[in-house]
């Protein structure tokens, strides 16, 4: 691939990671910390120059029928609680399909790499983040990976295992496909059924679709903020990028986690990787 400048790749006129004493990038930090404690979720629009976006999608979309190809239905936390009914919701599931590209099928060359490995951008997103010390996973699978969901497919109701999640929508499907989530719905100390139940109940009026347009970086804190992306409708994928990153150094993501996301490679690309 030939190579380019970041300047290039991302928008550095209005995001200039690479001067953080600058007064710009200064109040951007300002925005986006105020942002994520009200409202869990930070959107740098515009983030990619348009000219990249397209390439980019194109070169996941050709990595899908090496991607593995998740399917089920899971419950919205780590575990099912036998403690609870089966109508209780924390034991109620939901239905989760899309494929999967995984950090090593990428290219070196790729852009989405060359923009994970930038020091600057993993600075300001460390800070952003309030945390002391920040590092890219050394997942050699799930470090960096791209979600593609075609007609039908969605990822249900949720919270993350992790405290912040990176994303890059590099393709919009022609309906569907929305990022809903409810901010702040549990707290370290108190999970909220009720408000779960009603969030699940009635997404239309308690959950929230932020605008996310192609070529945004959205900074999201899905620990405590119940979140789904809805069936996409039609032709064109959904494709999005995810940036892993954590507080200690070497993270990789629980074996278990890989295996299962081997076991639904597609045969050559197993013996591939
Ligand atoms: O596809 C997205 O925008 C978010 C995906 C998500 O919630 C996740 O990977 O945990
Ligand atoms: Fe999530």
């Amino acid at each position: 691939m030939q190579p380019l400048d970041m300047s290039q790749i991302i928008d550095l006129d209005r995001y200039p990671f690479h001067q953080p004493e600058s007064q710009r990038l200064k109040s951007l930090m300002a925005r986006g910390k105020s942002a994520l404690e009200r409202e869990a979720l930070f959107s740098l629009e515009g983030f990619l120059r348009p000219e990249v976006i397209g390439s980019m999608a194109k070169e996941l979309a050709q990595l899908v029928p090496r991607a593995t190809r998740y399917e089920a239905r899971r419950v919205a936390y780590l575990e099912r609680e036998p403690a609870f009914g089966e109508n209780h919701p924390h034991n109620q599931e939901h239905a989760c399909s899309y494929h999967q590209i995984l950090n090593y099928q990428i290219a070196n060359d790729s852009r989405l790499r060359q923009i994970y490995y930038w020091q600057p951008l993993t600075d300001f997103l460390g800070k952003l983040c309030g945390y002391d010390s920040f590092f890219r996973s050394d997942c050699p699978h799930l470090a960096l990976t791209a979600k593609v969901a075609g007609h039908g497919d969605t990822d249900g109701w949720h919270y993350d295992t992790n405290d912040v999640v990176f994303s890059l929508l590099l393709q919009a499907p022609e309906a569907g496909g929305e990022f809903e989530y409810a901010p702040h719905v549990r707290s370290e100390t108190d999970e909220r059924y009720d408000a779960v139940e009603a969030v699940l109940a009635d997404p239309d009026r308690l959950a929230a679709r932020p605008p996310m347009a192609v070529g945004n970086l959205t900074v999201f804190k899905g620990d405590l903020s119940l979140h789904r992306v809805t069936p996409v409708e039609g032709a064109r994928r959904r494709i999005v990028a995810l940036f892993s990153y954590d507080r200690q150094p070497g993270m990789t993501f629980a074996q278990g986690y890989i295996e299962e996301l081997q076991s639904r490679l597609p045969d050559q690309a197993a013996k591939a990787g």
